[in-house]
């Protein structure tokens, strides 16, 4: 056994040329002729095959340094003598003179001629051992976002992308997605561009997901509050002497407590594995609030053994603290549902968005007085509009109807609750 350097070989005129990929690692086993680095020119991407085969031992290069020939790029422990291994000046392979079958469509080679032709806005950084592996995965470089130098796409881009498609490693097949547009705005008017607040960015990420992953479906029906309006207003002054606002919000913690208890698929989670069911026997509801920095779900826990005025005091300190800035992680922690209300401010109808791994989420909409026939004449109602969404493995349709059903009941007559 004997450790032999292997350098860069003749490359022709280049000197100081960019490494823009290391494609092997310290403990790997080579044949001759594997590639060990890309290194790209203004003009080419080229790689540098090994001239030696054995294991590597040393790696004296990284992305992002320069070299010429002679540079040393590695040692390899190799059968026989210590030598210096010079790869042949043809075994430096030029991209655009590499094997490489036709390019992709949207993806010009890499080549002089397609840094300077009308292709270049989508001009995809790859070297040809990357375009080989997309080519046999199936996997065309436009959809995926390379994270090398000048957003070259690297092995590791193309293994991301395989994992985000097939959602996280749970066997979904490809979703196929299209790439999103890439729009110039400036084109077609004045902008201005806003830093996007963190909090909508973890926001956004976790919305996406549920969004996508979860199969939703949306129960719309009203509820006839007519009675508890009557009740809210009779208590308002008492509820104001203890220090709390008693909006129609803590009455629906309340009964969506009640609800969840009565139907406990919708208060339970699927295993991250899919094979099982947890049934929560704790009822901790979220309720979603609208701050400058964005949506935020502060959880009112065990909200069954609460009272009204305590669940209105919680909801008002965690909604003002949420809006402050002040809430802590574990406050946004071990809800089993969540409750979105815009009755505040207006909306017939909306289509929430389950947030996992919760089974449901109540979305609320504006009362509303409304003509409602009881029998014999109209008579003027006051209605609350609720659009339920449940994640659709876990709560099918007719439970879920029936959930709504027993929420709608409970909060038509508050007495329901008692039972
Ligand atoms: N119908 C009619 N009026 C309603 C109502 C409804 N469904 N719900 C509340 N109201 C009234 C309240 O009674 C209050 O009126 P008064 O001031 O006259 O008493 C007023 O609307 C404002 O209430 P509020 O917003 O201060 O308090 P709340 O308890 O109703 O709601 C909270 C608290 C935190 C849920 C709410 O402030 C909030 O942030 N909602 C937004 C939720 C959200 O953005 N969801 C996301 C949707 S999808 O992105």
């Amino acid at each position: 056994m004997a450790l032999t350097d292997v350098a860069v070989p003749d490359i022709g005129n280049y000197k100081d040329v960019d490494i823009i990929e290391v494609l092997v690692k310290v403990g790997d086993t080579i044949k001759q002729d594997d590639a060990l680095l890309t290194l790209e020119t203004d003009k080419a991407t080229m790689e540098i095959p090994s001239t030696a085969a054995g294991i590597i031992k040393e790696i004296k290069v990284k992305s992002g340094d320069k070299v010429s020939q002679g540079s040393l790029i590695l040692k390899l422990e190799t059968a026989g003598e210590a030598k210096t291994a010079f790869a042949p000046v043809s075994d430096a392979k030029p991209a655009e003179a590499a094997p490489v079958p036709k390019p992709e469509p949207h993806t010009p080679a890499p080549s002089a001629a397609s840094h300077t032709n009308d292709s270049e806005k989508t001009y995809i950084h790859a070297g040809p051992a990357v375009r080989q592996f997309a080519r046999e995965l199936g996997i065309e470089l436009s959809q995926v976002k390379g994270t090398g130098q000048k957003g070259r796409i690297t092995r590791e881009d193309l293994a991301q992308f395989v994992k985000g498609q097939m959602g996280g490693g749970s066997g979904g097949a490809s979703l196929g997605l299209l790439a999103d547009p890439v729009v110039d705005f400036a084109e077609f008017g004045t902008i201005r561009t806003e830093k996007m607040p963190r909090i909508k960015k973890i926001s956004g990420a976790a919305l996406t997901r549920n969004a996508i992953r979860i199969p939703h479906i949306t129960l719309f029906d009203d509820a006839d509050i007519t009675s508890l309006e009557a009740f809210r207003v009779s208590k308002k002054a008492d509820a104001e002497k203890k220090g709390v606002k008693l909006t129609p919000v803590p009455f629906l913690v309340k009964a969506v407590a009640n609800a969840l208890q009565a139907y406990p698929l919708v208060n339970s989670s699927l295993s991250n594995d899919g094979e099982q069911l947890i049934f929560k026997e704790y009822v901790h509801i979220g309720v979603a609030v609208d701050t400058p920095h964005g949506l935020m779900v502060p959880v009112i826990r065990n909200a069954d053994q609460k009272g009204l005025y305590e669940i209105a005091k919680e909801l008002m300190d965690l909604s003002l603290r949420a809006r402050d800035g002040k809430l802590k992680a574990e406050e946004m922690k071990g809800g089993c549902f969540t409750i979105s209300s815009l009755g505040g401010i207006g909306t017939s109808a909306f289509t929430p968005i389950v947030n996992m791994p919760e089974a449901g989420i109540l979305g609320v909409s504006k009362a509303e007085m409304k003509p409602k026939w009881n029998g014999t004449e109209f008579e003027p109602r006051l209605m609350l509009p609720f659009s339920l969404s449940l994640d659709h493995r876990i709560v099918d349709g007719a439970e879920g109807a029936r959930f709504l059903a027993h929420l709608v009941t409970s909060l038509s007559d508050l007495r329901e609750l008692l039972l």
